[in-house]
């Protein structure tokens, strides 16, 4: 017996949260119900085509078959143990992701930001115990534009004022430098330095692509500087920018690799640090751990997804629908868009801010029946599902040159 769905309308939901959820989102007006695919339809039935994906959450579209069937087995069966026993599904779930990212070892968690915390303290215990970093004084350099989540640590080397102020105080230990700039990040690495944690493309900052021989040189960098080299893929990675990892542009191999997002098939939260056996080897019993982190059902799910990634189905898709992606972008140049950064099928635009702000062309868009995101100012992104027709995608662009000619 399900229990019976809300009969309120669209604006009775929006209001009805006002007084009793926290504010500390501005969603645009739309109240999803149900989906499938690369399309949304909301309370009143109306239809959108999905082009923001849950920032890339839903990397194979709302309720992929595969992977609704792969839940819907294992709840049929069994959800959580803790990590007190072992369960049945979590040997397949480490084996199949170290092998799709070349790595050796799998520390599962839950969300991006548990992920990148993770794998801070992983870094900084691997800095004590293997490079000789005195107690506590370790250093990790970060990039300036970053977004790695939203726990304490995190927005303390955040430079986007909105996301840390009032959080303070904040963790140490944290250098920021210019993003895509190897001097720089040259410059900031010392002996205290365990390690160099950077998106390999800049989600919320704007898709912001590095010149070609950035993640070489950071990689090269941290090699000769004997410290670790962490990639945060938990927006770029698992197809969206064409390959398996966004790294893979350029062939580097970092020593710890963060995932999220899309490693849950937009079903449950699954993230994971991956990387070298000689780092995430520090770690002992008691040491680290979480309560869902590597539970059966979350171990059934990235599983599915991992088997979905293996095929290079949806890598390619992404990179052959990309160029049309750029192409479609590449025609509005001077046409309300002033510039544009993409990779695979992720796009930052910056639109021309005569036209309006991000939020506003996000709410033609909506009207259009498009769903988009705007991050800063008058740039919006595009992420949609990578299972995305090129058909639904030229729709999309297409109501994109609409709203901007209006
Ligand atoms: C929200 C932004 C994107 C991420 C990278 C770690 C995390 C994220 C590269 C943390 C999460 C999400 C958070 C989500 C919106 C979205 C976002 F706008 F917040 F910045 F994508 F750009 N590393 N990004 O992009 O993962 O703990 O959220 O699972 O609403 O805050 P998380």
């Amino acid at each position: 017996m399900t229990a019976p769905a809300d009969t309120r309308t669209s604006d009775e939901l929006i209001r009805a949260e006002e007084p009793v959820l926290a504010h500390n989102y501005h969603p645009l007006p739309v109240v999803v119900a149900r989906a499938e695919g690369a399309w949304v339809e909301d309370v009143e039935g109306r239809r959108y085509l999905d082009m923001l994906a849950g920032y890339s959450a839903l990397n194979f579209g709302h309720r992929h078959p595969a992977l609704i069937d792969a839940a819907r087995a294992q709840l049929d069966r069994l959800t959580l143990t803790s990590r007190a026993f072992h369960n049945d599904r979590l040997a397949a779930f480490a084996e199949r992701l170290a092998r799709l990212t070349g790595q050796d070892m799998v520390l599962p968690m839950n969300t991006g930001a548990e992920a990148v915390e993770s794998g801070i303290k992983v870094a900084r215990k691997w800095a004590y115990e293997v490079k000789g970093v005195p107690a506590d004084r370790a250093t990790i350099v970060v990039a300036e534009g970053n977004f790695h989540g939203r726990t304490t640590t995190i927005v303390g080397f955040s430079t986007d004022e909105t996301a840390r102020a009032g959080f303070g105080p904040f963790t140490p230990g944290f250098r920021i430098v210019p993003y895509n700039d190897l001097a720089a990040l040259e410059a900031a690495i010392d002996d205290t330095t365990a390690a160099v944690l950077i998106e390999p493309v800049q989600g919320e900052a704007g898709v912001i692509v590095p010149d070609d021989g950035y993640l070489t040189g950071v990689r090269e960098l941290t090699r000769r500087a004997g410290c670790l080299f962490v990639a945060d893929e938990i927006q770029s990675g698992l197809g969206r920018t064409g390959r398996t990892l966004a790294v893979d542009h350029e062939g580097v191999v970092p020593d710890l690799v963060l995932l999220g997002k899309a490693l849950g098939g937009g079903i449950v939260p699954v993230s994971a640090v991956v990387g070298r056996r000689d780092v995430l080897g520090v770690l002992r019993p008691g040491e680290h751990g979480s309560t869902f982190g590597g539970n059966p059902l979350a171990a059934a799910v990235g599983t599915a997804v991992v088997d979905l990634l293996e095929t290079g189905d949806f890598q390619r898709r992404a990179a052959e629908l990309g160029v049309v992606l750029r192409e479609e972008l590449q025609a509005l140049l001077g046409r309300g868009v002033v510039a544009f950064r993409a990779r695979g099928l992720w796009a930052g635009v910056d639109v021309d801010p005569a036209l309006g702000t991000g939020r506003e062309i996000s709410e033609r868009l909506l009207a259009e029946g498009i769903l988009v995101k705007d991050t800063h100012g008058s740039t919006i992104r595009l992420a949609p599902p990578l299972t995305v027709t090129e058909t639904e995608l030229r729709e999309a662009l297409a109501s994109l040159a609409r709203v901007l000619a209006a």
